[in-house]
């Protein structure tokens, strides 16, 4: 028992030199007035030392090595969004480290985009709308809600149903997206995964998402699946073998853009609601800057009473909307897509 006790003093001793040692670093160098900075590319960052008692630091970001202590921000050596800055300091057979968080945010401000609303179709009000797709006259749409949830394609112009398949009701469906000849349908909390047959909705398989992630929105960029899961990232899946193959941070010119919701590709670019905002961001898919935001403030108000809009399409270049529980979709022609 005094064994114990006296093994418990030396750990405790042990936790508090490291601690001690860690913030040596804090108060020995600039680090930490790079927390959370606003930073954008073409930034400087410059790691002072305070003190001289040291052999040597080293600088890392994002895990790789930084020649010097001197860098500039850029496309090549960072991400837009959270990129991690780490300082170690190397005294004799010693080291100490410390890392924050450092925020890259975009250069230009998102531009607003003018529409026309063109038309309007008739919306299954009974949709609590996850997914959302348009193709050759055809919406496929995912829904959710457990005991609800369900994936359906039907006539845009009739509303008529052509297919419809009930999810399961442990599963509550979120996004949904187009590859080839299959749908693929994301669940919320149950990181699984349907595919089925595009014309038939036979279901062809399952697959677990391949993190910890809810599964909010999905669309698919033509090689890889795109999903969102209410925050600021996007996470990238191959849709051939479900392996996790990247991800990017939306920003726009203040910091985070985080709540995407349902998503849409369409020529390099993806298209995001965002939870409970009448706003939808148009994201370079290469950097992960909001470059527009189509404001939804013309649409009918009844509709946001119903649900928050959540549904992106694009038929004959331009954008279909709807939301939860809507009863239309508002077909948009939206300048220069
Ligand atoms: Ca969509």
């Amino acid at each position: 028992m005094r064994n114990i006790a006296l093994l418990s003093i030396v750990l405790f001793l042990l936790g508090a030199c490291q601690q001690s040692a860690t913030s040596l670093v804090a108060v020995s160098s600039n680090l930490d007035s790079y927390a959370n900075k606003k930073m954008q590319w073409g930034d400087p960052v410059s790691i002072k030392m305070e003190t001289t008692n040291h052999d040597s630091i080293q600088l890392q970001l994002n895990g790789k090595k930084v020649a010097g202590s001197n860098m500039t921000l850029s496309k090549e050596n960072s991400v837009l969004g959270k990129n991690t800055l780490k300082l170690t300091v190397f005294t004799g057979a010693e080291n100490t480290t410390r890392e924050v968080s450092l925020l890259i945010v975009s250069s230009q401000k998102p531009q607003s985009k003018s529409y026309s609303i063109i038309n309007s179709y008739k919306h299954d009000a009974s949709y609590f709308t996850e997914g959302f797709y348009y193709e050759d006259g055809l919406v496929y749409e995912g829904t959710g809600l457990n005991g609800k949830s369900k994936l359906v394609a039907y006539n845009l112009a009739s509303a008529t149903v052509e297919n419809s398949i009930d999810i399961d009701a442990q599963f509550f469906g979120e996004g949904i997206a187009v590859v080839g000849d299959s749908i693929f349908q994301l669940t919320y909390k149950a990181q699984k995964a349907f595919i089925y047959n595009r014309t038939t909705f036979e279901k062809l398989g399952e697959f677990n998402v391949p993190f910890s992630a809810e599964g909010w929105g999905l669309c698919y960029d033509g090689k890889n699946l795109i999903m969102s899961n209410g925050s600021h990232f996007l996470y990238y899946i191959n849709p051939k073998d479900f392996t996790y193959t990247g991800s990017l941070q939306v920003v726009d010119d203040k910091g985070i853009r985080g709540k995407l919701n349902e998503l849409e590709y369409y020529n390099g670019k993806i298209y995001a609601n965002v939870w409970y905002e009448k706003e939808i961001v148009v994201i370079n898919s290469q950097t992960g800057a909001v470059e527009e935001v189509i404001s939804l403030e013309n649409i009918p108000s009844k509709n946001f009473q119903q649900g928050v809009a959540n549904g992106i399409a694009i038929k004959d270049g331009n954008f279909l909307i709807t939301g939860k529980n809507w009863t239309d979709t508002y077909e948009l022609q939206v300048n220069a897509l």
